[in-house]
């Protein structure tokens, strides 16, 4: 007697997996291999939730698949542990986060192990783990002793550009460097002492200390990134960020701009990711133009839009820009500077998206279009960056909206420029007023004038060709203390970096996880801790993404401590084919580890210019919220479809104490105290709740814990009811009305193999017909599947071939066999259960997936109606080349036909072919 008893079956395999390290790749191999990455999780307190599994699932059936078809696959999982959360605690409580980190991880591990991932647990990583960021640091040395060379259009040796400037200076070099990098001789640069060489130099290194305006949050004490503030506050907790002028470490991710866009052309990612990381990248041909000052100077304005410089009625600087200053006339200063003070404040992003506001004010001072020769105002203004271009435009009216909108505003001159060339035109734009190119841009299209609109600055001398992108270096410093440090410490002021051999630089222990008395970051707080005993290390840490920045790379080789992998094992596993998780990392993590990526190729550190082949971002998995409807006043609740008859309030009521939308009565008593004595109006005897999908959170008491659901159905369950929800990029509701039709799908496999007594049964006779068609069918669809992430359709092809053996009465061992081969990536325990018991020893994980035949998939029977005088009265099934007169006669031996012939004798039998039999009386 054997039942499904899946929770027995279930810890019997998972514990067999263990030990016998199922899942561990072979480290050296004549097979393919096949890398399957899921984004690794930050391990928060609440645990995991249903959502959370979706991603890994798929992987997971991937990982498992391909293990069938012969690949050497490498599965991994392991924590994004650096982060918020737990330095948040750490204040509240002054435990130490790495407590509280070690806590949340134990328990992710224990609920993803009750899932049954095919992950090899041996090369589990913690970005927290000293042992991890030693290479962390070790790759932000390697950025600090590189320079990016434009020349071989790669990252370079420090060294190599300092032999540069010894016998040349910088006039040959084409590098990635900062816009205020002098011009210098080799002469010069010999002159400058240890500190200005210093100085230098940073302008260059790929990371480097820059003073840079940033967005500070002073709720948090920290500097975030771009991508962590959202509509003018922090991502995390909502505070607000202000616009600061900081210290910081820079990574010098412009250097790559090119190169990061090129490469999407590669690689098989979504498009939206694609289309959002060049957005991001953000590149602009154009041109850089001087428009001289009166008096003194020039300013250059970037432009994409040079044909339409006769059209150019002002000059447009940022609040910030460096000549606002020794431009303004002593008349407008005042204003001048008043103006300046407010727009400070104001975030970049606000600035740009604010389209409303019109605001900015007249320097006094006027310049020369280079070109036109005209006299034009110069004004500043806040839709102008600082950061973006020369922080300077030439402002068009009659071309530009935003340019349009200031004009209208300080009633300024709009003029549109007409191309010309054609007459007709050219009279009538005259009589418009508006203005007609003549001389070398007479008559030209917009794409040529702006080509002919360069090449006549470049021969005034006035301007050139420029590219330019609007992603930015990023911030990589964080005034916090739960990240990695920098491996950095200060000679008079000057940025050193650790000897490799003090690497892993750890966390120093402090007494309190706040920023000190005057302001420095926490690590400021720790006693005692200098380099060499004397130098002051670096007080800000890492950023959240320069953990996960190069993390795939560790789990080919994740305990070595001489190298972040050996070369050997990175030539082996190379990039990852299959990576999955969620769009919000479109443009951080997933742009930050391409540049990392891209750097450490530069360096012949790895061996792909791309890190994820594929990428496939799950969709969220949205609560199903339930409601109960008080009526107000009172401590009755009215069920859903009487609730209109009240006056009620709705509350959210937990969803664990809900079955198919029906209250639990009892529960509800027990759930909250001041519910003990509520009393019920009842529909039909029962309580239906309202429901509405919501995002799954703990304050909506509509988190589902994979736990629970593994403990009633089992991790089988879970798993196909997962993929059965629908299409894995999709974003759906959570609703376990369905899940006893998977569980019961999974019941109906096991009884295949056992007799109506429960005892495992299994034939070893020939298969029908139509058993092999059945099983082919649905190994065809299912390998289909799984090659295009299809994973919701396998569940019902499988569900399909299971009522199909049900009916045909299947228990042959050549039909169940492969069957259960093909269903072990999606239910991993019940077939490693039933294999066992086929007689099997061993692990399914690395049988042979089996090969559908076209030949059982053709049809070779047909199910005719048969009629007696025109009425259908029958059924019957014959092979497509059966003889006719061998039909005739079972048709005429058939009881249901003899039934309706009466006694009579058939007078004509009309066989239509895979149509018809007609019998006529
Ligand atoms: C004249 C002009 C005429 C422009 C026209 C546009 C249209 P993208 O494509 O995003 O790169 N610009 C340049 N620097 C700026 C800055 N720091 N802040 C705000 N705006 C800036 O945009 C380039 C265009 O944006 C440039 O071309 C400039 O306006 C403006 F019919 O110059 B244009």
């Amino acid at each position: 007697m054997s039942e499904y008893n899946f929770n027995q079956i279930e810890k019997k395999w998972q514990r067999y997996w263990e030990e016998n390290q199922t899942f561990k790749p072979s480290a050296t191999s004549d097979k393919p291999k096949y890398y399957a990455l899921d984004m690794f999780p930050y391990p928060s307190g609440a645990g995991l939730h249903v959502g959370h599994p979706l991603g890994y699932i798929a992987s997971d059936i991937v990982s498992r698949y391909k293990r069938l078809k012969g690949f050497n696959v490498l599965h991994p999982m392991g924590f994004d542990s650096f982060g918020l959360p737990a330095e948040q605690y750490a204040i509240q409580t002054g435990q130490h986060p790495a407590i509280t980190t070690e806590q949340n991880i134990a328990r992710y591990i224990e609920q993803l192990k009750n899932i049954g991932f095919s992950f090899d647990w041996e090369r589990e990583i913690r970005t927290s783990d000293p042992s991890y960021y030693k290479w962390t640091q070790w790759i932000f040395m390697q950025l600090f002793n590189s320079y990016y060379n434009y020349t071989s259009d790669k990252a370079e040796s420090i060294e190599k550009l300092v032999a540069e400037f010894e016998t040349n200076g910088n006039a040959n070099v084409n590098a990635a460097c900062d816009d205020d990098t002098p011009a210098f001789s080799a002469e010069e640069w010999k002159n400058m002492d240890e500190q200005q060489q210093a100085e230098t130099l940073l302008k260059y290194r790929l990371t480097y200390v820059a003073e840079a305006v940033v967005n500070w949050c002073p709720a948090l004490g920290t500097v975030l990134a771009n991508d962590e503030v959202v509509g003018g506050v922090s991502e995390r907790g909502g505070y607000p960020v202000e616009r600061k002028k900081m210290r910081q470490w820079m990574m010098r991710i412009t250097a790559y701009a090119e190169r990061l866009l090129q490469g999407l052309e590669e690689i098989d990612w979504p498009e939206p990711v694609k289309e959002m990381q060049r957005n991001w990248i953000g590149k602009s041909v154009g041109a850089e133009l001087d428009f001289a000052i009166e008096g003194d100077g020039h300013i250059k304005v970037f432009t994409t839009r040079i044909d339409t410089i006769f059209g150019a009625t002002f000059v447009v600087l940022a609040p910030e820009h460096e000549l606002v200053e020794q431009i303004t006339t002593p008349e407008q200063l005042e204003q001048v500077e008043a103006y300046v003070q407010v727009a400070k404040n104001r975030s970049e992003r606000e600035r740009m998206t604010d389209v409303k506001t019109v605001s900015g004010v007249f320097t006094g001072a006027y310049a020369i279009n280079p070109i036109s020769e005209e006299r034009v105002p110069i004004w500043i203004a806040d839709y102008v960056l600082a950061g973006y271009g020369t922080g300077a435009v030439m402002a068009v009216p009659g071309h530009d909206s935003r340019d349009y909108t200031f004009a209208k505003h300080f009633n300024l001159p709009i003029r549109e420029v007409v191309a010309g060339g054609n007459l007709e035109e050219e009279a009538y734009a005259a009589k418009e007023g508006k203005i007609i190119n003549s001389g070398f841009l007479n008559g030209l299209e917009v794409k040529d004038a702006i080509k002919a609109g360069i090449a006549k600055a470049e021969e005034l001398g006035v301007g050139k060709g420029r590219v330019q992108y609007r992603m930015r270096d990023a911030v990589f410093s964080r005034q916090r203390y739960w990240g990695e440090p920098v491996p950095v410490y200060f000679k008079d002021g000057i940025p050193h970096l650790l000897k490799q051999e003090d690497l892993p630089l750890e966390l120093p222990k402090i007494d309190a996880y706040l920023p000190t008395e005057t302001g420095e970051p926490p690590l400021g707080r720790a006693v005692d801790w200098k380099y060499e005993n004397q130098y002051e290390y670096e007080l800000s840490t890492m950023p959240g993404w320069a953990g996960s920045s190069w993390y795939w790379y560790r789990y080919m080789d994740p305990q070595n401590d001489n190298a972040f992998a050996e070369k050997d094992k990175i030539e082996y596993w190379r990039n990852v084919d299959l990576y999955i998780g969620g769009s919000e990392h479109a443009t951080g993590h997933l742009l930050y580890s391409r540049f990392w990526n891209k750097f450490m190729f530069d360096l012949e550190l790895v061996v792909e210019h791309e890190p994820f082949k594929k990428l496939i971002n799950q969709g969220m998995i949205q609560g199903r919220s339930n409601f109960v409807y008080r009526v107000n006043g009172t401590n009755k609740y009215v069920s859903f479809g009487l609730k209109d008859q009240y006056e009620t309030t709705q509350l959210h009521v937990d969803v664990n104490i809900v079955e198919n939308d029906v209250l639990d009565l009892e529960a509800f008593k027990k759930w909250r105290p001041e519910n003990a004595d509520a009393e019920f109006i009842l529909e039909d005897g029962k309580y239906n709740v309202g429901v509405e999908i919501e995002k799954m959170s703990k304050s909506k008491y509509n988190v589902v814990n994979p736990d629970d659901i593994v403990d009633r159905q089992g991790a089988d369950t879970l798993r196909m009811y997962e993929m059965f929800l629908g299409p894995l990029e999709q974003f759906k509701p959570w609703n376990t009305n369905g899940m006893d039709g998977v569980h019961k799908f999974l019941r109906k496999f096991w009884r295949l193999f056992h007799d109506n007594d429960g005892n495992f049964a299994v034939s070893d006779d020939a298969p029908t017909a139509a058993e092999l068609k059945s099983l082919h069918k649905t190994i065809k669809k299912v390998e289909e599947d799984v090659e295009r992430f299809s994973f919701n359709t396998s569940v019902s092809t499988f569900m399909i071939c299971v009522n199909e053996l049900t009916q045909l009465k299947t228990n042959k061992r050549a039909i169940l066999e492969p069957l259960t081969v093909i269903l072990s990536p999606y239910a991993p325990h019940i077939a490693e259960e039933l294999w066992e018991k086929l007689g099997h020893s061993g692990s399914i994980s690395y049988a042979a997936f089996p090969e559908w035949k076209e030949e059982y998939l053709v049809e070779n029977s047909f199910e005719y109606p048969v009629s007696i005088n025109g009425k259908t009265r029958s059924k019957m099934t014959f092979a497509l080349d059966a003889p006719k007169d061998e039909m005739e006669k079972a048709v005429l031996a058939d009881e249901q036909v003899q039934k309706f012939m009466d006694g009579k004798s058939a007078k004509k039998i009309i066989i239509v072919p895979n149509k018809i039999i007609n019998v006529v009386v």
